[in-house]
């Protein structure tokens, strides 16, 4: 079956928000932002804006009805600025009018006066500083301190990895209307409808009954709107709150780009230490994580970064620290794979350090360590049915990592002025989230008397195809066709208290709730043929399970039983609920039991650098792949690519810059580069794992919208092996991005000084 919504996309049918038709007597807002990205806010002064045709209200902190707060896991974040100014694009005011040409024109008319404090935008600055969002952590394992006497080969060094912009299609917006009795309703572009419906009714003064937050669907999130949708929502709502009327607030790219946060640039320090045998035996690690302005969910980052340090490999011996540091930036904020990407681009330049120093392949490094049944994380939970191994051996036989090997350094013999590059590129990611308590969700599915059926859950369709997937999960379990069943908007009404579509969770999450309340249903449907229409029940069960086994949609007297069911007074909706079973962790010792399961697999890439330019290409990238049992193998390949093209971005071409004053220097697409059709691999092979899939994951499908990001990592180390292939002399940082920049450097180090003077010769 085809994902279910491609069709209208390219149609233009599919409904966004700003294709939400406008209501009568809608104002426009737009959001005044903080000049300075340090200090004290001495004054707004909007005469001159008001004065404009068309400019209705000009709204600060002082016209919030209730509390100016928005900060999710630490209160730290106000609405609108009051007091100080703590990064540049920090909204200070908002300006509604009756058209959105007269909003924009108001901006420049708005006088902010800020005077200047001391800007920090440096993680390190900050933490020599004592800027923390929130206390440092440490997961410990072993004992690293006594293990490094017994280490044959220590290495130490220093990696940094840059941040990265979402760049969803579709920006930051919502639209808000007045409902009767003081209420609002949201239309909102959120991976997290409640919590735009929590902070707004907190902001206005109101009960969360007040607020209802709609989501039809997203052009994109990748995490960006997992809690930075929050301000536009709660904007919105304040505007059509205090005037009555409705208004509609939606970014354009520029002041998306300026005001919201990205991914944490991180940067750390390492220690490993091997054994003869090339066993990792001890491994330090300490994260700086550039967490901006607020906390935002860089706490929740910052511990994924944590859980995920020692990516695919078993280490006995761990102490990993990291900080979270208090910059000004716009508040850094979930980016897929959520601090795991960032935590394992460090392990394995570790791992490339040690590799390089003793002459070896890192490969060789990488696959002797790799994760076995029952090895323990530094977090204490065991790896089950753990597929680390048989990743790595399926993609290195599959796509003859020995061949590719010969002919990389067969071209790299014959070449001078081109070089190839190869490596591999395991992954391993803890599916849950790692806050115990947000793996729950519901579902409420009705069945209407014709037998069409309609399902409400949590989970936010943002093209990751997660209604289709709710859709098959409906269908296979109530054993009809596929015609019959509609995913209905995410509304806060109808299914309450939900997690953000987040942490590659909310299929499994939804799914499970959509299941046990289609399970409930048929249970119900198939007693009562029993009884009522005296048919017989097992024979029922039988041949309903015989149909599905044969993947054919049962749907033998559907109508006819749905109809029975509703003349004798049996409910035909049902409202259920799923809790992810035996998860626990500890925050105070680090220890537990945080994942559902874990998802495995190797990629292997191979690069070409052009020696003269610093160009490249990245030819292959050919990947083995824990699937589970695919519920869906066009729309989880599609995460595959996705999630690896995405990837190859932020470790290649994406270089977000700011300068030491907090401003956005790549603060448009002509200097913020992301990757386009030429950019990704000529080839991209994806192999499905021949894996039984886990229990806790839908239909045993396992999770698969983050994990595939990370094999982006291995572009960053084939692109080092080419540049080795051309210089050896040199040592190189481990520094993400490549940027062919950055290569060109790295082959020439002799006649570049420091990067001041890079840049300066560039301009
Ligand atoms: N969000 C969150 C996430 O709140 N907790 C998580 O563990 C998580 N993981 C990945 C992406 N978003
Ligand atoms: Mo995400 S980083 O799962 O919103």
């Amino acid at each position: 079956m085809n994902h279910l919504d491609p069709i209208r996309h390219v149609r233009g049918e599919s409904q966004y928000l700003d294709d939400v038709p406008v209501q009568h007597g809608t104002l426009y807002a737009a959001v005044v932002e903080s000049p300075l990205a340090h200090g004290r806010l001495l004054a707004i002064d909007a005469t001159a804006a008001l004065a404009l045709p068309g400019v209705v209200r000009v709204l600060t902190a002082a016209d919030i009805p209730g509390t100016n707060q928005i900060g999710g896991i630490v209160p730290d974040e106000p609405l609108l600025a009051e007091g100080h100014v703590h990064f540049r694009g920090q909204p200070v005011a908002l300006v509604l009018a009756e058209s959105e040409h007269a909003a924009h024109a108001a901006l420049a008319l708005v006088r902010v006066e800020v005077e200047p404090l001391p800007i920090i935008t440096d993680p390190r600055v900050a933490a020599a500083a004592g800027e923390l969002l929130v206390p440092p952590r440490t997961f410990q394992i072993g004992d690293s301190g006594a293990a490094w006497a017994g280490c044959t080969h220590v290495f130490a060094g220093v990696a940094e990895s840059g941040g990265q912009e979402h760049l969803y299609i579709e920006t930051q917006g919502a639209y808000a209307f007045p409902t009767e009795m003081g209420g609002v309703r949201i239309i909102s572009s959120t991976q997290g409808p409640t919590a735009v419906q929590r902070h707004t009714a907190h902001v206005l003064g109101l009960g969360m009954h007040q607020v209802e937050v709609d989501v039809t669907r997203l052009g994109g999130g990748f995490g960006g709107k997992e809690d930075q949708a929050t301000p536009w929502g709660a904007l919105a709502a304040l505007g059509a709150f205090v005037t009555r009327r409705p208004v509609k607030l939606a970014l354009d790219r520029m002041a998306d780009l300026r005001m919201t946060g990205k991914r944490h640039p991180y940067s750390s320090d390492f220690k490993i230490g091997l054994d003869a045998e090339l066993k990792i035996v001890a491994y330090e690690v300490t994260f700086y994580q550039n967490g901006g302005a607020a906390a935002d969910l860089s706490p929740a980052v910052l511990e994924r970064t944590l859980f995920h340090c020692t990516n695919a490999y078993f280490i006995p011996n761990v102490t990993a620290t990291a900080y979270s540091c208090r910059t000004n930036l716009p508040p850094n904020t979930a980016f897929r794979g959520f601090g795991g990407p960032q935590g394992m681009f460090v392990m394995e330049s570790a791992l490339a350090c040690a590799a390089e120093a003793l002459g070896l392949e890192t490969a060789e490094l990488q696959r002797r360590n790799l994760l076995r049944e029952g090895d323990l994380f530094p977090y204490r939970q065991p790896a089950e049915m753990c597929h680390a191994e048989q990743a790595w051996d399926t993609a290195a036989a599959k796509f003859d990592l020995p061949g590719r090997r010969r002919e990389v350094a067969a071209f790299n013999e014959a070449h001078r002025w081109q070089k190839k590059g190869l490596a591999l590129m395991p992954i391993c990611f803890g599916i849950s989230f790692t806050k115990t308590a947000m793996n729950q969700a519901r579902a409420l599915v009705h069945i209407y008397t014709d037998g069409s059926v309609g399902v409400s859950t949590g989970a936010v369709e943002m093209g990751q195809g997660v209604n289709t997937k709710i859709a098959q999960v409906a269908a296979r379990t109530l054993g009809i066709p596929l015609h019959r069943i509609k995913v209905e908007s995410t509304n806060t009404t109808r299914v309450a208290n939900t997690s953000p579509s987040a942490a590659s969770a909310t299929a499994d999450l939804n799914g499970k709730a959509t299941e046990l309340a289609c399970l409930a249903l048929r249970e119900r449907l198939l007693r009562l043929a029993a009884t009522e229409l005296r048919m017989d029940y097992e024979g029922l069960h039988i041949e309903h399970e015989q149909v599905l086994a044969a993947g054919k949609p049962a749907d033998t007297n559907w109508e006819k039983l749905v109809s029975a069911a509703y003349w004798q007074r049996v409910s035909l909706s049902e409202n259920a609920h799923y809790a992810t079973p035996d998860l626990h962790f500890d925050a105070t010792t680090n220890q537990g039991h945080p994942f559902a399961y874990h998802v495995y697999g190797t990629a292997l890439t191979t690069v070409r650098v052009d020696c003269r330019r610093g160009t490249y290409v990245v030819e292959a990238v050919e990947l083995a792949h824990d699937f589970g049992q695919s519920l869906h193998q066009q729309i989880d390949r599609g995460q595959i690519e996705g999630g690896v093209v995405q990837g190859i971005g932020w470790m290649t071409m994406e270089d977000l810059a700011y300068n030491t004053e907090g401003r956005l220097l790549s603060n448009s697409l002509n200097s913020y580069k992301i990757p386009d059709l030429y950019a990704a691999p000529a080839t991209l092979a994806v192999h499905f794992l021949d894996t039984p899939g886990h229990p806790l994951a839908v239909l045993r499908s396992k999770a698969v919208g983050e994990p595939p990001l990370m094999y982006g990592l291995g572009t960053y180390f084939a692109l080092r092996a080419a540049v080795r292939a051309f210089q050896r002399h040199t040592p190189l940082p481990f520094s993400a991005p490549m940027t062919p920049e950055k290569v060109l450097v790295s082959l020439y180090p002799e006649f570049v000084g420091p990067r001041e003077t890079v840049a300066v010769a560039a301009t």
